[in-house]
């Protein structure tokens, strides 16, 4: 397929200042009549062209004369219209088939069809699959929208914008309108209809603009929607605080559906949630799914300012809106629970999803230069790394420099669509500083590495921390400029205090901290003053998203695990260890680094001082994907194995006994309650029974059963089945058999128990999730089950996947087909799972390689999967 290139733009010949949108709804038929004012570009003598995807066009007029079948040509991609002017009115009439829409991109129905409610959904591209339209972000139009509908099938009728009338129509029906004063692009329009229940909640903000607060969801499910009214809140609130920003309708609608192909989506004024992301209470949500619940709820109303009010000029500049909607997010999130562990789960979730997709063939730079299907660039790259790049921009400006360069951008792009240059413009020109050099980033792939070198003249007592960078190269052939990569840093004496840092030629009183910013591919720095041989905590808080290489020894990098103060590193001084650690076990070496990370942790183990979470997340190693990312030759069988052993020995080095009295004392304080010592308490108790089943499988079963049974909400409950199921004990079946009957009404909560299932390490996986696709809850329809059983095995599971005949590969690949041909950007999604075949060992990369090459040759392809599967063969 055609790639789409970033230096092709050319500004739209044609707008649409004002559309009026009637709806007329119905489950298997839907009419839509659109009248767009246009405005064409003087400058541009183009024939006005329309987006429109596969629609039916019942009829056409201009200027109020219906056109000839010789004035207009539809190729089933695109509308040409003749003899259009400079404010004419083009009024098209539509017929869409929402029952039918598998692919749930434009108008479909979610749920059954007799019970089901109607949703749009529109980014990137759906608008063209409602009606003809300029569908593309830098045309920002202010819409009118009238749904007309059966009262008795739609009682609720929902769209963007402020509401504006409503009322009853003959034979049953009725009618709604709604007014959005903002204009806006077309990817933010949302309407809703059908059955919902609603939550209320009276909101005034900081600017004394009273807003009606209604999350909708089906009846079963309203009850589940206060945690998100309450995290709503706080959003709000914090974005009026943190970034002055209020919120600009009457109205801010939240409707939550179980059929969704992303987490959510911030269409103006009604913002549409996978249900996932937005129900949550005790019984069926973990601590980390309520987390979620919030931070995605943050992320979506954070948008109206940083996406809706601002929105992008073209697709390429997608983390202009994301990467910053991520930091936002992050911050929030950090401000609401403890800075530090959402520190580490948001480099770990980098690491985990954005490093191995930025060392393979579909590694891109934030700011992509083509795409052909503009879908699968909602990637861990444009979001996570471009929110990286967000947070060294705050981190180089500091946090009143940052709030004004935020400001500033505001200001000057309001009800614009901005270009990430104008971000750095703005930022960099309300503090008078050039922030360019940043741009390098956003438009290079691949992981940085950053070299670092310490050398400690004992007479002179300075320190010399020599910097280097390079990115391997291999995917993404753009030139390599460096960087600029801020490096926050402090030295530590051997006693685990905090050197004051005079860096040469200084000054000013020192700090214990402080950030350099490398800015050539080497430099040094000298700290004059130091009075002992340091050992360097770089990177703190992970200032930088690159790959450090420092010749840390074991015990350099435990004396750090046991005194930084920086929570992070400290984490990362554990995670550096314990794949040392690893790589002890997997070489057979002596065992320096494997014998101080175990000590280490014992240690910590036994002191009362630790943060429980903190503690759990340190007795955790990286996980089999980071550790494969590691190796050139991956087995992720072996992988899988070695770290088991890791753990294991770490174990035993705790000791069965202390596992098992800190777990009794763990359990003796069970509750239910969401605030941070209780979350951090389940945390350290599921790790800790997670060591203990290493050693001890029957001792660990019936623990886990009891914890199973007795589980006052689902952390404890699915933290036990999971035991249970990965330990392979006896007593799991019968704990999967109750959890099926228990949740059996609860799609969410089913979803875990596919995805448990989908899990179990090793050569088993595959027949049992050959067994669950027969589970009459199982279907390719639902993106949610999908991802929870099929998403779960390819993505979470390497040693279930990674089968050496090759069975895992042919089974995706044969999945991939059919899901395909109902809903694409699943699809494509998954189809992700095949990135990094070529680093597998060669047995796994032939049979993977043959798979692929299949699935490749299938005719009849999406574009989405095709594109997928054509750069993951390159
Ligand atoms: N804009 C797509 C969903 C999200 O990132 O909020
Ligand atoms: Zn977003």
């Amino acid at each position: 397929p055609a790639s789409i290139c970033l230096r092709d733009y050319r500004a739209p010949a044609w707008r649409v200042d004002t559309v009026e949108l009637d709806f007329d709804l119905g489950i298997d038929a839907s009419e839509v009549l659109a009248r767009l004012h246009l405005r064409r570009d003087p400058a541009q003598d183009a024939p006005l062209r329309l987006d429109g995807e596969n629609l039916q066009l019942l009829s056409i007029a201009l200027d109020g004369t219906p056109l000839p079948a010789t004035a207009y040509r539809y190729d089933g991609n695109a509308l040409e219209v003749d003899g259009a002017r400079d404010g004419s009115v083009l009024e098209t009439r539509v017929r869409l088939r929402p029952a039918a829409n598998t692919a749930l991109e434009g108008l479909y129905l979610s749920g059954p069809r007799e019970t089901g409610f109607l949703l749009t959904q529109c980014e990137a591209e759906g608008f063209r699959h409602i009606t003809f339209f300029p569908d593309r972000p830098d045309v920002l139009s202010r819409y009118t929208v009238t749904l007309r509908a059966d009262r008795t099938r739609f009682p609720v009728l929902l769209a963007g914008g402020n509401p504006d009338g409503a009322g009853a129509l003959d034979g049953g029906r009725h009618w709604a309108r709604f007014v959005d004063p903002h204009p806006k692009p077309s990817y933010l329009f949302a309407v809703v209809a059908g059955h919902l229940q609603v939550m209320e909640r009276d909101y005034v903000t900081a600017d004394d603009h009273a807003v009606q607060l209604k999350i909708w969801a089906e009846a079963d499910a309203i009850d589940r929607c206060h945690y998100a009214m309450a995290a709503l809140e706080r959003a709000m609130r914090w974005d009026e605080q943190a970034y002055g920003r209020n919120y600009d309708l009457d109205v801010f609608h939240v409707v939550a559906t179980h059929d969704f192909n992303m987490g959510a989506m911030e269409n103006k004024g009604l913002n549409i949630f996978n249900a996932k992301c937005l129900l949550a209470a005790p019984d069926s949500t973990t601590d980390e799914e309520y987390r979620h619940v919030e931070a995605v709820v943050a992320h979506e109303y954070f948008h109206n300012w940083s996406g809706n009010r601002v929105t992008c000029r073209d697709w390429f500049q997608l983390s202009l809106k994301e990467g910053l909607t991520v930091f936002r997010e992050q911050s929030f999130s950090a401000d609401m629970n403890s800075a530090p562990l959402k520190r580490i789960e948001d480099v770990a979730l980098l690491r985990r999803a954005q490093f191995p997709e930025d060392a393979g063939p579909l590694a891109h730079p934030v700011r992509p230069a083509q795409y052909s299907e503009i879908n699968n660039f909602y990637t861990a790259t444009v979001y996570e790394k471009g929110a990286e790049l967000v947070r060294m921009l705050a981190g180089a400006l500091g946090r009143d420099g940052f709030r004004r360069g935020m400001d500033r951008y505001f200001e000057r792009n309001d009800g614009r669509a901005a270009t990430l240059e104008d971000f750095l413009a703005a930022l960099g020109g309300a503090n008078g500083t050039d922030l360019t050099p940043y741009l390098a980033w956003y438009a290079q792939a691949g992981t940085p590495r950053l070299k670092a070198h310490g050398h400690y003249d004992a007479v002179r007592h300075t320190y010399t921390l020599t910097l280097a960078q390079y990115t391997p190269g291999g995917h993404g052939a753009e030139p390599r400029v460096p960087l600029p990569i801020p490096v926050k840093l402090a030295l530590f004496t051997p006693q685990g205090d905090m050197l004051p840092l005079h860096l040469d030629g200084q000054t000013a009183k020192p700090d214990t901290e402080r950030v350099v910013v490398l800015e050539r591919a080497e430099q040094s720095f000298v700290f004059a003053d130091v009075t002992t041989a340091p050992v360097p905590s770089l990177l703190r808080g992970f200032s930088a998203p690159v790959i450090l290489e420092c010749d840390y020894t074991p015990g350099e990098l435990a004396l750090l695990l046991a005194h930084d103060v920086d929570g992070f590193n400290r984490w990362e001084a554990g995670q550096q260890l314990a794949a040392r650690a690893y790589e002890d076990l997997r070489d057979d070496t002596a065992g320096a680094a494997l014998h101080a990370w175990c000590d280490a942790l014992a240690r910590l183990f036994d002191a009362a001082a630790i943060d429980d979470a903190l503690l759990a997340d340190l007795l955790t190693p990286p996980g089999e994907v980071e550790l494969a990312e590691r190796e050139s030759a991956i087995d992720p069988q072996r992988i899988h194995h070695l770290r088991q052993a890791l753990q294991q020995r770490l174990a035993a080095r705790l000791g069965a006994a202390a596992l098992r009295q800190r777990y009794a004392a763990l359990a003796a304080h069970t509750t239910i309650e969401l605030d941070a010592a209780s979350q951090a308490q389940r945390r350290l108790k599921r790790r800790v029974l997670e060591l203990l089943a290493l050693l001890d499988r029957a001792g660990s079963g019936e623990l886990a059963t009891a914890q199973y049974r007795e589980a006052p909400g689902m952390t404890d409950r699915l933290a036990a089945l999971s035991v249970l199921v990965r330990s392979d004990a006896p007593q799991a079946a019968a704990a999967l058999r109750d959890y099926r009957e228990r949740h059996a009404g609860n799609a969410l909560a089913l979803d875990k128990w596919f995805a448990v299932q989908a899990q179990l390490p090793g050569e088993r996986a595959l027949d049992r999730v050959r067994r669950l696709e027969r589970d009459a809850a199982f279907t390719l329809k639902n993106p949610n089950r999908v991802q929870s059983l099929l998403g779960a095995f390819v993505r979470n599971n390497p040693s279930g996947f990674h089968r050496v005949d090759g069975a895992g590969y042919r089974l995706l690949a044969e999945r991939l087909v059919a899901l395909d041909a109902l809903n694409p950007q699943v699809a494509a999604r998954l189809a992700t799972a095949f990135n990094g075949w070529q680093r597998l060992e060669p047995l796994r990369r032939e049979a993977a390689h043959a798979a692929i090459v299949e699935l490749a040759g299938h005719h009849g392809l999406s574009r989405n999967l095709a594109e997928i599967i054509g750069s993951v063969l390159n």
